[in-house]
């Protein structure tokens, strides 16, 4: 089950490992960048940090009332991000998922944490086991510097419990073609993030060149995001969004971003092969989904045939998919 868990979160991304940080650049300016992207976010000034100024970026629109063709004309054909604040309205976990209420429902859960270092970030070893009550009390009295671990990617909690599925629905954007292949070629989703203020998701894309949409339940999220003809700038993904260390990847100084900030409510789409970093600036809930559609039929599908697949196929943990995908 651990080894499934590690597995599924190296697969998750598709990034180069690390290479150490230069150690000549000080605390005081990596926290400054962290902070300046903290507070350059639209919203409250955050207690305890000044306010700079707006948002650094172009921002992502953002939408309600979108029609589902001109979802599909303005923003998935094209492969533009997106945020949409209406499309988990109907959504129970909308309004009860909190802290208090997971922990006091699931608590007992547990639950496998990926713990971030400053040099190798995030790497398959490096993941704490405790319980899901454990988890919550640590993110909502710590913040990353004092408690720097993620749940990242945890599917297993729909997995064990099966009544949180019921507790959203897919919004009618993102259709799914993996929905019309045998489970074993699938990725288990949904997935949940919970984490505290200041945990941060290094820049990458997403496995197999997928769609994304990820909707915010609990505090507020700032993103940044990369077109797929920013790919040459960002030098296999390696740059600290953060602390960008601009003499091993000057590229980086001619990269063009996008931004936003989302929060309870808003769901952002991304699209294939868009590179994002992103960072919570308080403690909080995501649900997230990948999945395929126009645009990335031919790397989905590719990968899909992958010996990954074949591999769950024959130690039969299609079995932990097909449970879990709702549509099994
Ligand atoms: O919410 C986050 O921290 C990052 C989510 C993400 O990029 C992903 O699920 O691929
Ligand atoms: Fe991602």
């Amino acid at each position: 089950m651990r080894k499934e868990e590690t597995k599924q979160a190296e697969i998750k991304t598709e990034r180069r490992s690390e290479k150490p940080i230069s150690s000549d650049q000080s605390e005081a300016e990596r926290n400054r960048f962290i902070f300046q992207t903290a507070n350059n976010a639209v919203g409250q000034p955050e207690v305890g940090m000044t306010m700079t100024e707006g948002p650094q970026f172009p921002s992502v629109d953002r939408r309600s009332g979108l029609s589902l063709q001109e979802f599909r004309w303005k923003y998935l054909y094209p492969g533009k991000p997106v945020v949409i604040t209406d499309a988990m309205e109907e959504w129970k976990a909308r309004s009860s998922w909190t802290f208090d209420y997971l922990r006091s429902r699931y608590g007992a859960t547990p639950v496998v944490v990926h713990r971030y270092h400053r040099e190798d970030e995030y790497t398959p070893e490096a993941v704490e086991h405790m319980t899901l009550a454990e988890y919550i009390d640590r993110i909502t009295t710590n913040d990353w510097d004092s408690y720097p671990c993620y749940l990242r990617d945890n599917w297993k909690l729909f997995l064990m419990h099966k009544d949180l599925m019921s507790d959203h629905k897919v919004p009618k954007y993102f259709f799914d073609w993996f929905k019309l292949l045998p489970t074993f070629m699938r990725l288990p989703y949904p997935r949940i993030f919970m984490g505290p203020k200041g945990a941060i998701t290094p820049l990458h894309v997403d496995i197999w060149s997928t769609h994304a949409w990820l909707s915010q339940l609990v505090g507020r999220k700032r993103w940044i995001l990369f077109s797929p003809d920013q790919r040459q700038f960002l030098h296999n993904y390696k740059v600290r969004v953060e602390q960008p260390d601009l003499e091993r990847f000057p590229l980086f100084r001619q990269a063009k971003a996008v931004e936003c900030t989302i929060g309870p409510g808003d769901t952002i789409f991304v699209p294939s092969r868009w590179a994002h970093w992103v960072i919570s600036l308080e403690a909080g809930i995501s649900l997230t989904y990948n999945y395929m559609g126009p645009g990335c039929f031919g790397s989905c599908l590719a990968n899909a045939v992958q010996p990954l697949s074949l591999k769950r196929f024959k130690t039969g943990s299609l079995r932990w998919v097909a449970k879990l995908n709702p549509w099994a």
